[in-house]
C-alpha cells in the first residue's frame, strides 16, 4: 500500500532537493511506494506544476501518484505523513513579530485541517520557521491527533554541529554520535557535545571532549558557529539553506519512520511534558531522543547537566515561552 505523504511549500526551494530524496526512496523505504502530495499556495500553482512535471520526469518507480493542490483539506485527506516546510519568508524590513503572526496564523490553520482530515497516526514534522513554535500552534489545532505526532527540524543543526565536530577531528561524520540540540531552531539554541562520543579509526571510542582537548572551543567557537551556520551560507549563497535542509528532514524522517540505532539518539523538538531536565511543560523544545520501531519516541533521561549548560539551555526555553505567549495574543486578538 503506496504512503500518503504531504509536503506543503512545495514551490519552494527547499522541497525541490527533498521531493526527489522522497520519491527515490531515501526516507520511507527502497521498496515503499508513495503518493506524493504537493501543497503550496494559489499563486504558486504554475511553479507546481513545473516540479509535477518533473516528478513524472523522473520515471522513478516508487511514486505512485502526483497530486499538486492549493487546498489543505485535500491535501491532508488519509495522509501518514506530513513534511510542512511551507511558510510565510522574512521580507525585508519584516520585525520578527511580524513573521510570527503570519506563520501563526498558517499553521493554526493548517493544524485544524489536519485535524480534521489526516489520519490519526499521521507523523507531522514542522520545518518552515518559526519551526517550534510553529509546530506548537499546529498541534494545539488538531487535539484529535496525539501530540506525540508532532515535530520539529532541529536535525539540520545537529548535523552541522557533526560535521564541525568530524571535520576537527578529521574522522568521517558517522564517527560522531550523540551529539545535542537543546531548544529552539534559533540563534538561542545549544549545540552540546558534553556526552557525544567518537569512534577513531582503530575502532576505540571516547568522549569528544577528550578527542578534542580543546574545551574553550566546544564550549566557544563550536557553539556559535553551529548557531549561525544558517545566516552565514545565507552571505555567501544569497539563498538560505536549502540541499542541507532537505538532507536533514530526510535524516529526521526517516529515523522517526524505522527507529534509531542501540545506544544512539538524536535531536528532535518535540512537546515538552514539563518533567525532563528542567524544560517548562507546553513548548516545542529540541531534546535528545531515541525512536523504537513502532515510531513511538522517547527522551532519553538522566544525562548531567552542567551549570553551563543549565544556563545555555534556560535561555532558550525562555526565548520559546515568549514566543509562544506572543503567537497566542496574535491569534486571539
Ligand atoms: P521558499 O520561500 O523557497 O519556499 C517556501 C514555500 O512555501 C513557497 O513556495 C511558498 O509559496 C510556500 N508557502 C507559503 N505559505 C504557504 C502556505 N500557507 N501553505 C503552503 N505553502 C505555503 O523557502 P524554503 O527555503 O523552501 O524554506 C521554507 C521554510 O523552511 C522557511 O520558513 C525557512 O525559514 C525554513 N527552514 C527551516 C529550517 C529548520 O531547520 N527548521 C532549516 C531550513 C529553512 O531555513
Amino acid at each position: 500500500m503506496a504512503l500518503r505523504v504531504v509536503v506543503t511549500g512545495a514551490a519552494g526551494q527547499i522541497a525541490y532537493s527533498l521531493l526527489y530524496s522522497i520519491a527515490k526512496g531515501d526516507v520511507f523505504g527502497s521498496d515503499q511506494k508513495v503518493e506524493l502530495v504537493l501543497l503550496d499556495i494559489p499563486p504558486m500553482m504554475t511553479v507546481l506544476s513545473g516540479v509535477v512535471m518533473e516528478l513524472q520526469d523522473c520515471a522513478l518507480p516508487l511514486v505512485e501518484k502526483t497530486i499538486a493542490t492549493a487546498d489543505p483539506d485535500e491535501a491532508f485527506k488519509g495522509c501518514d505523513a506530513v513534511i510542512m516546510v511551507g511558510a510565510m519568508p522574512r521580507k525585508d524590513g519584516m520585525e520578527r513579530k511580524d513573521l510570527l503572526k503570519a506563520n501563526a496564523r498558517i499553521f493554526e490553520t493548517q493544524g485544524k485541517s489536519l485535524n480534521e482530515f489526516a489520519k490519526k497516526t499521521v507523523k507531522v514534522l514542522v520545518v518552515g520557521n518559526p519551526a517550534n513554535t510553529n509546530c506548537v500552534l499546529a498541534l494545539r489545532s488538531a487535539p484529535s491527533i496525539p501530540s506525540a505526532n508532532f515535530t520539529c527540524l532541529t536535525r539540520l543543526d545537529l548535523n552541522r554541529a557533526q560535521a564541525q565536530v568530524a571535520y576537527r577531528l578529521g574522522r568521517p561524520c558517522e564517527a560522531v554520535s550523540n551529539l545535542i540540540i537543546w531548544g529552539n531552531h534559533s540563534s538561542t539554541q545549544f549545540p552540546d557535545a558534553a556526552h557525544a562520543s567518537v569512534a577513531s579509526a582503530d575502532g576505540s571510542v571516547s568522549s569528544v571532549y577528550d578527542a578534542v582537548k580543546d574545551d574553550a572551543w566546544l564550549t566557544g567557537e563550536f557553539i556559535k558557529t553551529v548557531q549561525s551556520r544558517g545566516g552565514t551560507v545565507l552571505k555567501a549563497r544569497k539563498l538560505s539553506s536549502a540541499m542541507s535542509a532537505a538532507k536533514a528532514i530526510g535524516d529526521h524522517m526517516r529515523d522517526w519512520w524505522f527507529g534509531t540505532k542501540e545506544n544512539k539518539w538524536v535531536s528532535m523538538g518535540v512537546l515538552s511534558d514539563g518533567t525532563k531536565y528542567g524544560i517548562p511543560e507546553g513548548i516545542i523544545y529540541s531534546m535528545p531522543v531515541k525512536i523504537n520501531a513502532d515510531k513511538s519516541w522517547s527522551v532519553v533521561e538522566g544525562l548531567s547537566i552542567s551549570d553551563f549548560a543549565r544556563e545555555k539551555m534556560d535561555v532558550t526555553a525562555k526565548e520559546l515561552l515568549e514566543e509562544k505567549e506572543m503567537a497566542i495574543q496574535f491569534l486571539s486578538a
